[in-house]
């Protein structure tokens, strides 16, 4: 047994576009500030280079996974998810990720906290950061987990097993309500916005409202010290809005810069989440944006191409492809569930020391 203060039993795996590392609840001390202050060594924060741990010095592979076997009904397991800040002796819980929720599936499988069902298994995961369930599917032919397949997803080299990842009631995850103001449009420095919460909170514009295309790359967009300045503005503006208080230090809500889809998707997104530009996008921020493109009047449905079926293919299109969301919607046109495709795969496991 390791001294939880000084190493842990730990899983690093890829999940969708982001990576981190995966813990059994009981591995991690129990006392939350031991517990950050251990993570923050595991990750070589604070560190632009993260070069003292095993964080990739990028928000996207600076993730944490805390997983339990779940008491609750119908549920298997219990997933905390925690963003360890790259550059601040910061831990948070205040969103989610559906990224690193793939990768939450064939952990509990792998570590015997759900037993494999055929070869496929089906895994519910109560979302601890927002108190909402996610099911995924995960390929276990034989038993086994396994992370080969012919699923391919955009910002991943090559192709995986798919996990499908099915959310309901994910409206107002963080902020209470779908749309924390009640508007479909707010106008916050002057600037046209939707502030919505469909599993992440997120505020939605058009990228030529705040002086850009859309369409630039992530560089561009993290050189860009004049549009981080005024993105960061309206975020600061608007957390007591969204009902999440002081955001300085909280990496919600995410700034999603909408234009006109370029390659037959749905619409284009530029993500900060919410200082650097996300590689592509994150899963529930994507089912956010997609969301604000079926409100009439917002920025994001007037610049977006919405199928008119009550089961909605909508493509959000990133800088490196696009991601698929399937929302299914009601008699009044309101979101009811959302479904996407990821892959995970595991990288290491082992014990990881600070
Ligand atoms: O929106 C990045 C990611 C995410 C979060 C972020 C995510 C989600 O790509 O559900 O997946 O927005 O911080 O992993």
């Amino acid at each position: 047994m390791s001294d939880p203060s000084v190493s842990a039993p730990c899983m690093w795996m890829r999940g969708g576009t982001s990576k981190g590392g995966y813990f059994l609840k009981d591995d991690l001390p129990a006392d939350p500030a031991a517990r950050d202050a251990f993570l923050l060594g595991v990750m070589g924060s604070p560190d632009p280079r993260q070069i003292d741990g095993m964080g990739g010095a990028d928000p996207l592979t600076s993730k944490v996974a805390v997983v339990a076997k779940s008491a609750r009904e119908g549920i298997d397991v219990d997933y905390l998810f925690l963003q360890v800040f790259v550059d601040k002796a910061v831990v948070t819980d205040a969103q989610n990720c559906g990224n690193i929720l793939a990768g939450i599936g064939p952990f509990a499988i792998e570590r015997g906290l759900v037993a494999a069902t055929g070869d496929e298994t089906r895994v519910a995961i109560y979302m601890e950061n927002t108190g909402q369930v996610a099911v995924a599917t995960v390929k276990t032919p034989g038993g086994t987990v396994t992370y080969a397949g012919d699923a391919a997803i955009d910002g991943v080299p090559g192709t995986h097993a798919p996990v499908p990842l099915e959310f309901r009631d994910t409206a107002g995850s963080s902020c209470g309500a779908l749309l924390p103001t009640g508007n479909a449009v707010d106008v916050v420095n002057g600037v046209p916005v939707t502030l919505i919460d469909n599993g992440m909170p997120c505020v939605v514009f058009k990228a030529e409202d705040v002086g850009v295309t859309g369409y630039e790359d992530r560089e561009t967009l993290d050189a860009d010290a004049e549009l981080k300045a005024r993105i960061e503005a309206i975020r600061l503006a608007v957390g007591e809005r969204m009902n999440l208080g002081d955001v300085t230090d909280k990496s919600v809500p995410k700034m999603m810069l909408v234009a006109p889809p370029k390659n037959g998707g749905a619409v284009t997104v530029r993500s900060f989440i919410p200082h650097r530009a996300h590689a592509t996008i994150g899963v529930l921020g994507a089912v956010s944006v997609a969301t604000a493109c079926l409100l009439e009047g917002s920025p994001a449905a007037e610049v977006a191409h919405v199928p008119a079926a009550a089961r909605k293919t909508l493509s959000v299109e990133h800088p490196t492809g696009e991601m698929t969301c399937v929302l299914e919607t009601d008699e009044n046109g309101a979101v009811t569930s959302a479904a996407l495709l990821r892959t995970a795969r595991k990288l290491m496991d082992g014990i990881v020391y600070v």
